[in-house]
């Protein structure tokens, strides 16, 4: 029964013991209360007291004359200025932290990657010659904060941008102008009596997703790279295994990083952890969940032990004396929830209260000390600890890959560029990349989507990058870890075994989907395979979606030119007018276009023909996988094992059975 709710045995197990315990998770209330059927498809209208309008039999109109056309995308553009806000509002306090570092307000935070402050820098016109780190920093802060309040001209990042994607965008008329201005535009275009022709609400919502993707989103990385250090590749360890019989468990959940790295600081203080054994714990144990986990894991190599749908359950194990949220995708259920065992649940964040949580005001000047007087009540609390059921499963993976490391990783030092890649794509040892990303959904079995979609991709030789909840969940699957080059098609395993990355590569959480826009970029003006990135060979997936932050970051994806697959359910699929329209329409005039598409296998099979179709124009040879994978480290593994094994193992005749090509 739960192995249809979800393909993770750790979440399976302790959803049976919920059902033993009586106790109700997000996947119990998705089966007890059906989706509104009108809502689900876009069909309502509550923008204004005459309604809500249901727009459901043909030639259906609202009171104030709405049609179908205008209510579902204007349903959908709030969506996306809903998401757009909040990946920007993190990257507003991103910014904000930085400012008062700077200027000594917040003495705990330093400046951990001086080089990527130099860079932003530039890309921000903030001079550098001759002048201190932290004046820098500071300018850098404030020339990131006038991106949200600006009225005029262009968001700053757009340059980042191939020249040509540039230009796509000023023809259209999507420039975004402002962070803040775009999100409100929405807001103020969507509003009852205003625009009402589905076209110009659609061409916003593109312009407002791409201040997200180019700048709220992009900013917040760049700035945390500057606080938190550039991520580089680490190897760490997921699931729930990971979470301790004899230790004080404390658990961080949400996603802005400013916290968490306090805290995990607070947990390595020789004070704590003496303190945590003088109340019979061995120590402390730090794992984190959804992206604030994503964040810890990329620098510090915090273990992860589960995405959106595993929250709940993570509880459920009764051994979490102390859950942390921040930030979005924290569920209320965990309220009610903490309440049934000894957990304390702590909100920290002004910008998310739960009632029935306990809330420390975060303040950045006093940030260590805090989250030290945070992570003592997690210690009080272990002599609270019950009985305690914690799943075995422990997964290992590689995660750190910040675009600048995928840049050396290829080239190296001396000549760290995209070439390689890109030749890779052009001779056909890659058939292509693809971003998968996004959450989880109650309404689809957890994981099931992100695991397919991702082995069919490598299976294929599309290289491929996640982020978010789909980045956990590959990696709960072992596809983040080098060894799951054997699952890789030949072409896609030689690049792994030769450079010595797995198949599928973690480039952070939600808000760093701004990185695999830049990694795109860089794809586009490396060269060979045309000038935009709509030219590329590439897709990308958002498999399980369920938040308005996921609408935005596909929107994004498409407006910077991406074909890109929605799984779940279309929320306009009451108009398929609008539904053309951000699929064909949208092609048309951005080169990028969306679709949902519930069946991940008619998603790959249509990814990888539009990926052929992207090949063909650009005139590169035709996919063909059994042109690689003669050469890699599987021969050498092999000649180990057997060894190992203890067979006789002649090189020579060895060798001439191993020719004969990959036995797999
Ligand atoms: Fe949230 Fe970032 Fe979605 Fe996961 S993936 S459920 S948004 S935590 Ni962004
Ligand atoms: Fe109905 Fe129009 Fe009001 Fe929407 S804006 S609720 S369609 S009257």
């Amino acid at each position: 029964m739960t192995e249809n709710k979800t393909i993770d045995p750790a979440v399976a197990s302790l959803l049976e013991l919920s059902k033993t315990k009586g106790i109700s998770t997000a996947f119990d209330r998705a089966e007890a209360m059906k989706p509104c059927p009108i809502g689900a498809k876009g069909a309502c209208c509550k923008n204004c007291a005459m309604g809500p309008c249901r727009l459901v039999k043909e030639g259906d109109r609202g009171i104030c004359g709405a049609t179908k056309e205008t209510v579902a995308a204007r349903n959908f553009a709030r969506m996306v200025a809903a998401g757009a806000a909040a990946h920007s509002d993190h990257g507003r306090d991103m910014a904000l932290t930085l400012l008062a570092a700077a200027e000594g307000e917040a003495p705990d935070y330093k400046i951990r990657d001086v080089n990527k402050l130099l860079e932003v820098a530039e890309l921000l016109e903030v001079p550098t010659k001759g002048r201190e780190t932290m004046e820098i920093a500071r300018d850098v802060a404030e020339a990131a904060l006038d991106q949200f309040g600006q009225q005029k001209g262009e968001i700053i990042y757009l340059k980042r941008a191939p020249k040509k994607r540039q230009e796509v965008w000023r023809r259209a008329g999507v420039a975004p102008r402002g962070i803040d201005r775009e999100v409100v535009e929405i807001m103020h275009r969507t509003h009852v009596g205003n625009d009402q022709w589905y076209e110009s609400i659609l061409m916003s919502a593109l312009r407002t997703a791409l201040s997200d993707g180019w700048g709220g989103s992009m900013l917040s990385t760049d700035i945390t790279d500057i606080l938190f250090g550039s991520p580089v590749p680490l190897t760490a360890k997921v699931n729930m295994g990971m979470l301790s019989e004899d230790e004080v468990n404390i658990v961080v959940h949400g996603h802005e990083p400013v916290l968490s790295e306090m805290i995990l600081a607070a947990v390595n203080d020789p004070e704590m952890i003496e303190y945590a054994k003088s109340k019979g714990a061995k120590g402390i144990n730090l794992t984190g969940i959804c992206c604030t986990a994503n964040e810890t894991l990329m620098r510090q190599g915090v273990p992860t032990i589960g995405n959106f749908l595993s929250q709940e359950l993570a509880m459920v194990t009764g051994a979490i004396e102390l859950m942390i949220v921040d930030i979005q995708c924290i569920m209320q259920a965990l309220a009610p929830l903490a309440d049934k065992f000894h957990t304390k649940l702590i909100t920290t964040s002004p910008h998310a209260y739960i009632e029935g949580a306990e809330h420390v005001d975060f303040d950045e000047s006093r940030a260590l000390e805090i989250a030290k007087e945070i992570v003592k009540m997690g210690i009080d609390n272990f002599p609270n600890r019950k009985e305690t059921h914690i799943p075995k499963e422990i997964n290992h993976l590689v995660a750190g890959f910040s675009h600048e490391y995928i840049n050396y990783a290829l080239g190296g030092f001396y000549r760290g560029s995209f070439r390689p890649l890109n030749d890779a794509v052009i001779q056909g040892r890659l058939r292509g990349v693809a971003g998968v990303v996004g959450c989880n959904n109650a309404r689809t079995r957890h994981d099931y989507s992100h695991e397919y979609i991702t082995r069919k991709l490598i299976e294929n030789d599309v290289l491929v990058v996640m982020t978010g909840c789909g980045a956990i969940a590959a990696a709960k699957y072992g596809l983040l870890s080098p060894e799951a080059a054997k699952y890789a098609g030949p072409g896609l395993r030689e690049i792994c075994e030769t450079v010595g990355i797995p198949p599928v590569l973690h480039v952070g959480s939600c808000v760093d989907n701004a990185r695999i826009l830049t990694i795109l970029s860089q794809m586009a003006t490396e060269g060979g395979l045309g000038e935009d990135i709509a030219d590329l060979p590439a897709v990308g997936f958002a498999p399980e979606w369920m938040s308005e932050k996921a609408i935005s970051i596909a929107t994004y994806f498409v407006g910077s030119g991406l074909y890109t697959i929605m799984g779940s359910k279309s929320p306009v699929a009451n108009s398929p007018t609008v539904e053309r329209f951000i699929s064909e329409g949208w092609e048309e005039r951005i080169g990028g276009k969306l679709e949902f598409i519930a069946d991940p296998e008619e998603a790959v099979r249509k990814a990888l023909e539009h990926i052929d179709k992207k090949r063909a124009a650009l005139g590169l040879a035709e996919y063909d996988p059994t042109r690689f994978g003669q050469s890699g480290d599987w021969l050498m593994r092999q000649f180990i094992e057997a060894m190992e094994a203890g067979k006789p193992v002649n090189v020579y005749s060895a060798k001439s059975v191993l020719c004969e090509g990959n036995p797999r």
